[in-house]
Parts: structure tokens; sequence; C-alpha cells
């Protein structure tokens, strides 16, 4: 077997490749009957077929095989199984999910049969067969049903099981590569991703993926809402070949995007556009000469490696676009791999040095707010899904979702909960945090985040081998994680027992490859200001362990539950604010990169009054014996009621400059139309 790896870096190293083009319309040509898509095979079948065109490989292999001849002939390198629908989920609408893995195996054979016949011609020119890989006719991140947003027709483990046949099928047949195309719900394509990973592990052997996605309007995003940034980031784990668009736009309108691609990804970029918009009458016509003039424009431009057609696109085509970007040089350009942490909900979230701290908003936790417990427990979903839109307001960069609580079923209310999320944009703009001690709610909240999530968490807990079956599954899916200082022994409270456990993970992480971008420490914040001696210590534990971790481990990142320090004040808080409040600005200065925090509530460091700001810092700095009892006494005489909660207005009577610098350091919008006019004036 060679590899084929190899041989298309060392292609895309010489020139543009080209694919094929459209199959659909060219099938069509033949004008094939019922009788022609039933066959023999199929002449008693319960469903009509006309139109199953994934059927003919079976039924019509001359018509496949022709119209592969034909894209060969006009000079593709790369051509495409006739397999986009050929999945168990597509093919219910025809009932033939028993033939399935048939049908892929007969498509890998017809195109490699072809591909076969014309590297013999011509060995300099080696032909190679990609199995295609469509989107399916139902989606994972959307409801089909108006009423009822947290529906789904499927779940993910239909469709990776239906992927997994299909690409058992199609690596069975012959293909050389695996191509999943028109991409329009990045959670479909993640759960092919797991089934190609998992079939690849199987096998002991992996192929060259090559990924592309639909970005359908001039949105520049998906149909199930993210960003092309987005999409990128919720599928690098999959180590594609290529990274590339196709579909619903012409070659002109995807331009932009075919450039914010090529800058972004460090991996080779495909496009294969449609022959133009579609006209009046939904047909494409676009002229050969149009379609290679703009595609060899982006090869002129360093843009793509891998050039062809979509919808509406001939042999006349691709034979104009082989022609076009024959003499354009190959692009050779590597895009660097930046060494930042990257997530995503329908937006990117890329932390850089120089990114303010991550808010990762605590309340919708079913342990951690007795407002969000009552309502899930109550089954009002829809009020739920209020509090994380108030998270998100409150200033929330990551969402933290636990429904760890005895009464619940919590793999279902985490499926319904992150099902419900998915449909409020303005919070599916932030990625996910899936909160739980439990594995099967981990992984079933993995389920649903089409986006890159963040685990919480992983620990040594339950050894060695259990953290690493967690990790691969994690790394499988695409997420982040959050790894707790707990071992075998138990939590980690003192510096170098926080250190050496999370050291210890880090080398286990690395002995798999865990990206170490996607590495989240969390040394234990634990309540401190209890009375007892040994957790006197605890908040400056945490920050010197946070030193050392972003010392020794420069990529990885590290986040701590905040309001637990201030568990023992409960009642007061007005005092629990200010300990969190005061705890973050020095643990943010020790390398603290992002905390689960109440988003909305965190009192500003300055505001705090001096005589409680030193109290509190006494106990969080460990600065006095008598630190506890002195703030214990103090806190008796300031307010219960928390800062944020009453409004004082006495900032509005200062100068404009101050009214403004005032809302944007407590990021308050109620006056800043007004002031800001009044500034301008
Ligand atoms: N590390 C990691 N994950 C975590 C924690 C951690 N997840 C859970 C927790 N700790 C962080 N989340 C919270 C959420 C709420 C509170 C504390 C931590 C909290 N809630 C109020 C209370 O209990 O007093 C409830 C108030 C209300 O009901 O309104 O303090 O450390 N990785």
């Amino acid at each position: 077997m060679p590899d084929i790896t190899a041989q298309l870096e060392s292609l895309t190293s010489q020139r543009i490749l080209v694919l094929d083009g459209a199959m659909g319309s060219e099938i069509q040509r033949f004008r094939l009957s019922e009788a022609d898509f039933r066959g023999k095979q199929f002449a008693h079948h319960s469903h009509d077929l006309q139109g199953n065109n994934d059927v003919l490989v079976l039924t019509r292999p001359d018509v496949v095989a022709t119209i592969h001849e034909a894209y060969l002939e006009a000079g593709s390198d790369i051509i495409e199984t006739n397999t986009f629908g050929a999945t168990a989920v597509a093919q219910a609408d025809y009932a033939l999910e028993s033939v399935v893995y048939d049908m892929n195996v007969a498509a890998a054979q017809l195109a490699r049969q072809a591909c076969e016949k014309w590297t013999r011609k011509d060995p300099r020119k080696p032909r190679l067969c990609a199995g295609s890989i469509g989107p399916m006719n139902k989606t994972l991140s959307m409801s089909p049903r108006v009423g009822d947003p947290a529906y789904r027709a499927v779940t993910f483990d239909q469709v990776r099981d239906a992927y997994r046949e299909q690409v058992r099928g199609l690596l069975d047949g012959g293909s050389d590569l695996l191509l999943a195309e028109t991409v329009f719900d990045t959670l479909n394509l993640k759960a092919c991703i797991v089934a190609m990973e998992e079939e690849f592990v199987q096998r002991g052997q992996r192929v060259p993926v090559m990924l592309s996605v639909t970005i359908t309007d001039k949105s520049g995003r998906t149909l199930s809402g993210q960003t092309l940034e987005a999409f990128w980031t919720s599928i690098i784990h999959a180590r594609p070949f290529s990274v590339g668009i196709n579909c619903a736009l012409g070659a002109a309108e995807m331009r932009p995007y075919i450039e914010e691609l090529a800058q972004l990804s460090p991996t080779r970029i495909s496009c294969y556009p449609n022959a133009g918009l579609p006209n009046a009458f939904g047909e494409y016509d676009e002229t050969p000469d149009v379609t290679a003039r703009l595609l060899a424009g982006f090869a002129h431009d360093h843009l793509v490696d891998v050039v062809g057609g979509c919808c509406g696109t001939t042999p006349a085509h691709i034979r104009a676009i082989a022609k076009a970007v024959a003499v354009e040089p190959a692009r050779a350009i590597s895009v660097p791999e930046l060494p930042f942490s990257r997530f995503s909900g329908l937006e990117p979230l890329v932390i850089r040095p120089e990114s303010n701290f991550l808010l990762i908003g605590e309340r919708t936790n079913v342990t951690g707010s007795k407002k969000f417990s009552r309502l899930i427990q109550a089954g009002d979903f829809q009020a739920a899904v209020a509090v994380a839109l108030d998270q998100v307001r409150g200033g929330a960069n990551i969402l933290d979702v636990n429904m760890d609580e005895g009464m619940l079923d919590s793999e279902q209310a985490m499926t319904t909960f992150l099902h419900l999320l998915a449909t409020e944009p303005e919070v599916a703009r932030i990625p996910v945090m899936v909160d739980s001690s439990k594995w099967s709610v981990l992984e079933a909240g993995l389920k649903c985040l089409q986006g890159k999530g963040i685990v919480n968490s992983i620990s040594l807990k339950d050894g060695e081998a259990e953290f690493l079956r967690r990790a691969r599954c994690i790394q499988k899916y695409g997420a982040g994680v959050v790894v707790m200082a707990f071992d075998e022994a138990g939590q980690a409270d003192t510096t170098q027992r926080k250190v050496d456990m999370c050291l210890r993970a880090w080398r286990l992480l690395d002995s798999i490859d865990f990206d170490q971008k996607d590495v989240i420490f969390d040394p234990n914040i634990l309540a401190i200001g209890t009375g007892i001696e040994e957790h006197a210590r605890y908040a400056v534990d945490f920050m010197e362990a946070t030193r050392i971790l972003k010392r020794e481990c420069p990529l990885a990142k590290v986040s701590g539950g905040v309001s637990n320090l201030s568990f023992s004040f409960r009642g007061n808080d007005a005092v629990r604010e200010a300990m969190n409040s005061a705890f973050l600005f020095h643990a943010i200065r020790a390398g603290l990169d992002m905390g689960i925090v109440n988003a909305g509530q965190l009192a500003v460091y300055e505001d705090i009054s001096p005589e409680l700001r030193e109290r509190v810092e006494d106990v969080v700095l460990d600065r006095r014996p008598d630190a506890t009892e002195r703030l214990v006494a103090f806190a008796a005489t300031v307010a219960q009621k928390g800062m944020e909660r009453k409004q004082d207005l006495a900032w509005r009577d200062g100068t404009v400059e101050a009214r403004i610098s005032h809302a944007l350091v407590h990021g308050m919008v109620d006056f800043i139309e007004a002031d800001v006019a009044e500034a301008l004036e």
C-alpha cells in the first residue's frame, strides 16, 4: 500500500490538483427511468428508487463509470465516489439501509478501477479516488420541529454509526482518501470524524482526510450558524490533509471565505464551487472559461492547493479548470500553527497572550444555583436558558453547564439543555464547558456541541488508565479539557501537591499527543476563612501553583472555580464578592487565565472600600494569623447585600470622561449612548 499522504503532499508541492465536477447533473443527462434505478436487484423493492443516485453503483454501474471516465479524461487528479447519500440515515428514505455497505464498496471499486486505468496510461499523472461523504438529510444541531427546538430527528450515535458503516465500505472498496463534503452542520461532521477515527484505529491504518464546508450565503456562516473560523476550530483535531469550501456559492462569491481560510489553516486548501449562482430556474449557467479563470485567480494568489467543481459543473468545466491551473505554480504556502488556545461556539474564542481574563459563567449549574436547579427540576428549560443568557449578558466568555443532581436524569437534562442553548444565538455564540463528575454526562454533553467545547473535568482520581481512556475520547471529539489536581489519594491542597499532580497528568497527556493548547489546569480553589488553620494558605498556594504551572507548561491554561473561595461567607454577598474579586486581582497576576464565576456579579477591585479590602486581602494572602477573625467581625458590619444589586448612581455626577470610563470598567451600557453623544459634541 503506497503512502497516499506522502504522495498527496508531494503532488501538491509541485502543482495545483484538480478534483472532478458534479455527478448529479451528469447522471440526469442519461434520463434514467425508474426501471434503470431499480435494475434486477431491486425490481420488486417496496419504494420508488428514481432519483436515488447512490443506488446506481449497484444497478447502472456503467453510467457511473462513464462519468468517472469523462472527468478523468478532462484532467481530474482526484475523482469522487458516487456515495454522497450512501448512508443508512439518508437511504432510509428509500428503505435501502441494508445495502449501504455494498453501495460504498461498489462505488469505491468503480472509481478505483477507473483511476488505476488512467494511472497506467500515464504514470506521471497518478489518479486518486476520494470516498465522498455527504452531510446527510438529518442534522444534529437543528430541530426540524418549529414548536420543539430541543427535538432532533437523529442522535449523535446514529449519525456516527451510519458514517462508520459508510467509511468501512469506502475503505474496503479501495478509496485512497476520504472527503467529507458540503458540510452544513459541524456536529454531523464531528460525528463523522469520530467514525473515521474509530475505523482508522481498528484497521491500524489511516488515509488522508479532506474536509469541505458549505458557506450558505453572504453572512459567511454555515447553515447551522457557525462562522468559518468557528467551523475550522471545531474540526481541526481531525488533522485533515485539506480543509476547504464547496457548493452553495460560485467562485466569485466564495473568494473572501477562501482568503480567510487560506490565512487561518496550516492545512492544504481546497475549493470546488458551483458554476456560479443559480438562475431564476435553479440552473447554473457560469461557463467553463469563467469558472476556470476565477479558480486560476485563486491559484495565482496562493489561496488553493486543490480545485474542482460542484453543482452545475461538467467535464468541460473541469477540462478548462485543469488547463487554467496547469500554468499556475503550486501554492507552496505554509501557514504557521499559532500557539493560541482556541475554542468555539458559533463564533471562535482565541486566547492570545494579550487576551483579557476569561469569565466562565457558573450559574447554569444545578448545584451552584438554587434558581437554576429549581427551573431544571420543574422541567422549565426555556427559563433555564434565560439564566444562560443572563450570564452571557453579564460578560461570560464561556458557559459552564452542570446537571449533577441525584433527582435528575443528568445525561438527559444535559442533552435537552444543550440542544435548547444551541437555538439561542446570543448564547450559542460562546463555547460550552460541560461540567460533571460523571463521565457519561460529560460524553452526553460532547455529543451536543458543534463547537469546540471543554470537558470539566478529568483527573487521576481513578488511576492512569482511566485518565488516558477519557483523554483519548476527548481528543476524538476535539474538545479542550480541564484537569483537576486530584489523584488516587485525593485532592491536592499544597502548592507542591497541586503542581506534582498537574505535571503528572501533563506528561500522560503528552504521551498520547494531546494538544497542549487544549489543556486547562485547575489546581483547586478551596474555601478560605473557615477558621481551620490548614485552610489559611489555600489561596496563596493556588496562586503559587498557577505561577509554576504557567512557567512549566507555557501553552497550557489555568482555571478555577472562584466562588468556592468564599463559601464560608455564604449569606454575605458583599463580603463574598470582595473576597472573590481581591483573589482574582492577585491570581490573574500569577497567571490565571480564566475562572468560573457568577458573570455580571463580580465586584470591581478598586470599588472595594479600603477597610474591607484590607481585611479581605489579609485572608486571601494569609497576611496575619488573626485575619479570619478580623474579617468575620468586620463582615457583621457590612451590608449583607452584594454591591451590584443596589443601583448607586453617584458616578453619574462625574465628568463625561469619568462616566464613560466608569461604564467601560463596569460593563454598563445603560447610559453609554447619551454619554458618547455628549463626548462627541
Ligand atoms: N473547578 C472546576 N469546576 C467547578 C468548580 C471548580 N465547577 C463547580 C464549581 N467548582 C464552580 N461553580 C460554582 C457555582 C456556584 C457557586 C460556587 C461555584 C456558588 N453558588 C451559591 C452558593 O452555593 O452559595 C449559590 C447561590 C444561589 O443559589 O443563588 O457559590 O472549582 N473545574
